[in-house]
């Protein structure tokens, strides 16, 4: 019952832009662009339909049995050419046109914007409900606050079956799968009230699988933040997890294992054993506690237990949101992890090639060699 009187309050509250029926409202950056092309494609089909359908009747009208009309006539071969493709050329470069138009937009939809640009949330689906995280902290079940006018990426995982998160009125959709990481973004342009569903089936009670997306004010978004229970950082919880699951006894300095250290890995790329790389992401580190054969950091032991189907998503979350802020811990200089002789070699090269090799906070590669612990790692010059 609230749902609903919270929708109509929310078409009733001013609105005064002009909404084509049976549309949901355009609340964000993508929907105009969306019903754009949502209406271009179908305003040129309904000029085909239109123009194919009239031409039928006329037809059918003017060459009915025993009408007087000429059916003998021919046109020369050449101008009939010349007819098929003056109308085939131009079609046919209409529909590539709004192919690159529907293309552009679907990359545009599907690429998330960079992480600090936007507000980062984390979600959850699972039989049948939405579970979303803010970066404070601050939870909630099938709704989801967020300022108007910033940027918002959802990144979900399923904790079961298919689901998918879709959101009408800013036009956005995305299948969320178990054991993967999607984004979903979206800029929402208008405050007020809208509705979130799972698009997929995903089991008896799909239908009830929905939720309300309020859209605040900046100020409000912060006063409504601030009205919630106050909670731990998820960083501070997953360093609490990181201890609780055992990973500290591998991973941290002056553990028995020869484990690599996660301090500044987030967002760097991680050579791996048997070639290629990985940018240690989101997705990275998750597959890293639950499919440690999968990408083996290179000249490291393949020795990590798969904690898989031991840690829920949520904690996942945490775990993650942890080594992330381990990134942003002061790093010991570079030089000071990489073994003398192959430090001696990034420094004989030009001047410009050894400063960001000597900046502790530039995105250096994490070389092979500086991923193993070399014998003078952690102690001061
Ligand atoms: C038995 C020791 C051990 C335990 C326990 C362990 N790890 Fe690991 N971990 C390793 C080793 C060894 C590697 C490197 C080889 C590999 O990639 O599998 C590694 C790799 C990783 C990586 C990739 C690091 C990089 O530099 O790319 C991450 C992230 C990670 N572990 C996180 C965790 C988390 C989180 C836990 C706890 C849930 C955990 N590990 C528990 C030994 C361990
Ligand atoms: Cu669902």
């Amino acid at each position: 019952m609230s749902t609903v009187t919270l929708l109509l309050a929310a078409q009733a509250a001013g609105d005064n832009t002009f909404q084509v029926p049976l549309m949901p409202p355009q609340a964000s950056a993508m929907a105009k662009q969306s019903d754009a092309l949502f209406f271009g494609i179908f305003g040129l089909e309904m000029l085909i339909i239109v123009l194919v359908a009239v031409l039928v009747i006329v037809f059918a009208v003017r060459y009915r049995h025993g009408s007087k009309h000429e059916r003998e006539y021919h046109v020369a071969s050449k101008i009939s050419d010349r007819i098929e493709l003056s109308w085939g050329i131009p079609i046919f470069l209409i529909f590539i046109a709004l192919y690159a138009w529907a293309g552009r937009l679907y990359v545009q939809m599907y690429t998330p914007p960079p992480k600090g640009d936007a507000l980062q949330i984390n979600g959850i689906a699972k039989q049948w409900m939405w579970k979303f995280e803010h970066p404070d902290g601050t939870r909630e079940i099938d709704a989801l606050h967020v300022p108007v006018g910033r940027k918002v990426n959802i990144t979900v995982t399923s904790q079961d079956v298919v689901h998918s998160l879709y959101i009408p009125a800013f036009r956005v959709k995305r299948d969320v799968l178990p054991d993967r990481y999607v984004s979903l973004w979206f800029e929402p342009t208008k405050a007020g009230v809208y509705r979130l569903f799972c698009a997929e089936y995903c089991g008896t009670n799909h239908s009830r699988m929905r939720g309300l997306v309020h859209v605040l004010e900046q100020a409000e978004y912060e006063r409504w933040l601030d009205g919630q229970e106050p909670v731990e950082s998820p960083a501070a919880v997953g360093a609490a997890l990181f201890r609780s699951y055992g990973c500290s006894a591998c991973h941290d300095a002056g553990g028995t294992v020869h484990a690599p250290p996660l301090t500044g890995l987030y967002g760097r790329p991680v050579p791996l054993t048997g070639g290629g790389t990985r940018i240690a992401d989101d997705a990275y580190i998750r597959d890293s506690i639950l499919l440690p054969l999968k990408d083996v950091v290179a000249s490291y032991p393949p020795v990590m237990p798969s904690f898989k189907g031991l840690i829920s998503e949520a904690d996942l979350y945490r775990l993650i949101a942890y080594v992330k802020s381990l990134a942003a811990v002061t790093r010991q200089p570079v030089q000071q992890s990489i073994p003398p002789e192959i430090f001696e070699k990034t420094r004989q090269p030009s001047k410009a090639q050894q400063s960001p090799a000597a900046s502790d906070t530039s995105p250096n590669k994490r070389s092979p060699a500086q991923g193993n612990n070399s014998p003078n790692e952690g102690q001061t010059p």
